[in-house]
């Protein structure tokens, strides 16, 4: 029998569907396992081989934790609203909901053919709205806890195409030429700054990369500090700094406010005022990025007030600089130009005063010293001296001196770089935001939910930057009980639906409630999460603010959605470049899939090196798999057989042996997702069998079982053809024996000169340098070695170290 792999894979693809296989169970007593992908946006272009890496690779871990009895969970769905089904509304017309609905089946299809063990009852779709009454639902729970709040943020405004911009299409709308500023807007806003530190303190709790909590750790930027009150001459308020340095106070020779600082304009005196006003509107006219970007020249310009430095009582020059932001800290800063890299090209470009206060190795005047381990210097008053004291005692003593002072004039203060979160977008295709407004300024949440989407004639937004919602005057206006209402034009980010998915995976018919506790009691966490590193801070920080948002609501039982994290290394092109359709470098799924059939295409994916290494694809290298495909083909059908060759004989000792070394290291290397281990493994083991001639059924069907996460095609049908009428998802994973499993010991020799000296045991294929060790380590042996020098080290392997000797 020829091994045909596009029959055998439509064969099993079709049963497994029409028996619902991978349904999960609804056996509590199982222990319960769920692993799930990070869920694709179903895009115009379909999968590429690089999509179905990660897929893959929880796949293997699905089936083999089914093997494994677990009662496992393994779900997919969609994350269908988004910009990319939008714009192409704007350009054709054609309404979002069909474009994607067609990308949807495109990969639903792909995904089947790759006989993804997802149990498909589950599948959901962040466009349907039975899914999207729950995120309306969970906003207006953030609503009523005061979490999502209305205020005026900058957005990214497209002059001459009047359109607010995602962050995503700034670049590519500048690269176009058009104009982009910053323009305040009407925004809803969450509160994830509320939950900073507990989404700082419980990731403590999960197993995670640590680079990705390092990230979010980053992300959220918790630094603690002290709020500074700086005396203004001629003015009677003062203002406030925000410093982690204020051990470094008495270097403090200047002070610098962001242009937005509301008290930039009342600072300036008159003869600075026209210079001061044409800074803050060019610095309007800049992105961040543009204005932090560590290489960019300083600029700014000084108000001509001064400010009293509470240390040592000078009068401290204030100057507007774009380099501070508004929204950190107070938006103001005092500058240490010796010990800050930032104040010191500053203070050297705008000939400003550089003093040391902490010991340097070199001149400050030649370039800034920013290490914290020296101690202070130049640092004392009749009040306080920090003089000699290392950093974290200065900073405490300055912080209660500072504390202390008449009214206080400092006081600490824990800041986070975290902002709250943009909520809005001014677009069609998203959650509607289900708020009305009334005509007395009064907001009241929609009273039925879903809010759905009306039909538009066009997709484009209107020139006021509002959503194409706000020309549907049918959908927009209302009158209930409270009175006239206008409804939210705004609509939610393609972040809301992903927030919490994994949530509904567990209960997604369910009209009543968002999740049922007791399924959700058992389901969570997601046990295993396995997506692209892109998502380590945003999707990550998001779900997770969420999920701690329904855990205060009693809706989750758990504080964290997902134990364990795994990034996949993407998959680059045949080129070594990224895959991207401006490259031409991409390789469609469906393409290897026809030619080489799903069980090569999975391992060949698994078998390109570690799972977390970025890899380049080689179509070549599936050719070697596919070989592989056929020598297990013909463990059980030799090529013009029509009966199996596998008998009954009990395999021999040496088969038992390296059978039950597969076991264990095709085991240990699956827990740990080192797949292409596991996979050479397995090749080398059906390389000895053929060797052996070994076709006996108990060595065969240990390989079907070992193989059959990996490649469930080919091993499903061999498995139906050794007479198994239950599916090889459920069979048993095979145990190892240890004592089989263990490396054989042999006795070594120990010889000095040609001399037997003593003997050691060591497993066999023990390394030649670990046998000399050894060797040299045998109570026996050692008297012979004392005081001689070793000119010659021998070792042969499983056998003998021999050591040449001279006094
Ligand atoms: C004096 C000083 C001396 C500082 C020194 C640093 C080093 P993190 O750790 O990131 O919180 N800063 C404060 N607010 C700012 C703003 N709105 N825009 C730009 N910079 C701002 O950083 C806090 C430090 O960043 C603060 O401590 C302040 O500079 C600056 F040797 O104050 B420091």
């Amino acid at each position: 029998m020829k091994y045909d792999f596009s029959t055998i894979e439509r064969k099993w693809q079709a049963r497994w569907a029409n028996e619902e296989t991978f349904a999960s169970g609804q056996d509590r007593e199982k222990p319960k396992y769920y692993v799930l992908d990070m869920f694709p946006y179903p895009s115009g272009s379909g999968l590429h081989v690089g999509h179905l890496e990660g897929y893959t690779a929880t796949d293997i871990v699905a089936r083999y934790k089914r093997c494994r009895g677990f009662n496992v969970l393994h779900p997919m769905g969609w994350d269908a609203f988004g910009l990319p089904a939008e714009q192409f509304a704007i350009k054709t017309g054609t309404h979002p909901r069909l474009t994607t609905e067609v990308n949807v089946s495109n990969f639903r299809e792909t995904l089947k053919s790759m006989g993804f063990s997802y149990d498909w009852s589950r599948e959901i779709n962040t466009t349907d709205p039975n899914y999207f009454k729950w995120t309306q639902w969970i906003f207006l729970k953030l609503y009523e806890k005061g979490l999502a709040y209305i205020s005026e943020v900058d957005v990214n405004w497209c002059e001459e195409l009047k359109v607010v911009l995602a962050n995503e299409e700034v670049d590519e709308k500048l690269a176009d030429g058009y104009t982009v500023v910053r323009r305040p807007l009407r925004q809803w806003v969450l509160k994830i700054t509320a939950y900073a530190e507990r989404l700082l303190e419980d990731l403590g709790d999960v197993d995670w990369p640590e680079n990705v909590k390092q990230m979010q750790r980053n992300w959220i930027g918790r630094s603690e500090g002290v709020e500074i009150d700086f005396e203004l001459r001629c003015h009677r308020t003062n203002l406030r700094v925000y410093t982690t340095r204020p051990d470094t106070l008495f270097g403090a020779t200047y002070l610098v406010i962001s242009p937005e600082h509301p008290m930039a304009e009342k600072l300036a005196i008159a003869q600075q005022l026209v210079e001061v006003k044409k800074y803050i509107e060019q610095a309007r006219l800049k992105t961040e990025l543009e204005r932090t970007g560590l290489q960019k020249e300083k600029t700014g310009v000084f108000t001509g007030s001064y400010a009293i430095n509470p240390a040592t009582g000078e009068a401290l020059p204030v100057w507007i600089s774009d380099f501070v932001l508004t929204s950190y800290g107070t938006g103001a800063i005092m500058s240490v130009p010796a010990h800050d890299s930032r104040d010191w090209e500053f203070a050297k470009k705008f000939g400003l005063p550089i003093r040391e206060v902490i010991k340097s190795p070199h001149d400050v005047e030649e370039a800034v010293f920013e290490g914290k381990e020296s101690l202070c210097v130049n640092s004392s008053n009749d009040e306080i001296s920090i003089d000699g004291l290392d950093f974290k005692t200065a900073f405490d003593r300055m912080a209660a001196w500072l504390e202390s002072k008449g009214k206080g004039k400092g006081k600490r203060k824990v800041n986070y770089k975290l902002r709250d979160w943009v909520f809005s977008r001014q677009r069609y295709w998203g959650e509607p935001i289900p708020i009305k407004h009334y005509d007395d300024g009064s907001m009241r949440p929609e009273t039925t939910l879903p809010l759905t989407l009306p039909e538009v004639e066009a997709y484009q937004p209107t020139s006021t930057g509002e959503s194409p919602l706000a020309n549907i005057e049918s959908w927009l206006y209302g009158e209930d009980e409270h009175g006239k209402f206008r409804r939210e034009t705004n609509t939610m980010p393609q972040w809301a639906g992903s927030c919490w998915y994994y949530l509904r995976f567990i209960d997604p018919q369910n009209s009543d409630e968002l999740i049922d506790p007791a399924r959700e009691q058992y389901w969570m966490n997601v046990d295993l999460y396995i997506g692209g590193a892109e998502h380590a801070v945003l999707h990550l920080l998001y779900s997770r603010f969420w999920h701690k948002v329904l855990y205060d609501l009693d809706v989750v039982s758990t504080r964290e959605p997902f134990q364990r994290l795994f990034n996949q290394g993407m998959i680059l092109g045949e080129d070594n470049e990224k895959m991207s359709k401006s490259r031409g470098n991409v390789i469609p799924a469906d393409h290897v899939l026809s030619a080489y059939g799903a069980d090569a295409v999975r391992l060949y994916e698994m078998f390109l090196g570690p799972l977390e290494q970025v890899k380049p694809w080689n179509t070549n290298g599936i050719e070697g798999i596919s070989r592989f495909l056929g020598k297990a083909w013909r463990l059980v059908w030799e090529e013009f057989a029509e009966t199996p060759r596998v008998t009954d004989d009990k395999p021999s000792e040496a088969i038992l042996k390296r059978m039950h070394k597969a076991i264990k290291k095709v085991t240990e290397d699956t827990e740990q997702l080192k797949f292409n281990t596991a996979i050479s493994e397995m090749m080398v083991l059906v390389n000895e069998l053929h060797r052996a001639n070994c076709y006996s059924r108990e060595a065969v069907e240990t390989v079907l079982v070992l193989l059959s996460p990996f490649a469930p095609h080919i091993t499903e049908e061999l498995w139906q053809t050794l007479g198994h009428a239950e599916s090889i998802s459920g069979a048993a994973w095979p145990v190892f024996d240890p004592a089989l499993a263990a490396d054989d010991v042999l006795t070594i020799a120990v010889q000095v000169n040609g001399k037997l000296r003593g003997t050691f045991e060591a497993p066999a294929g023990c390394a030649r340098e670990e046998m000399i060790e050894a060797a040299k380590k045998v109570e026996s042996v050692v008297k012979f070695l004392d005081g001689q020098s070793i000119v010659k080290e021998i070792a042969v392997p499983g056998k003998l170290v021999n050591f040449a000797v001279k006094p």
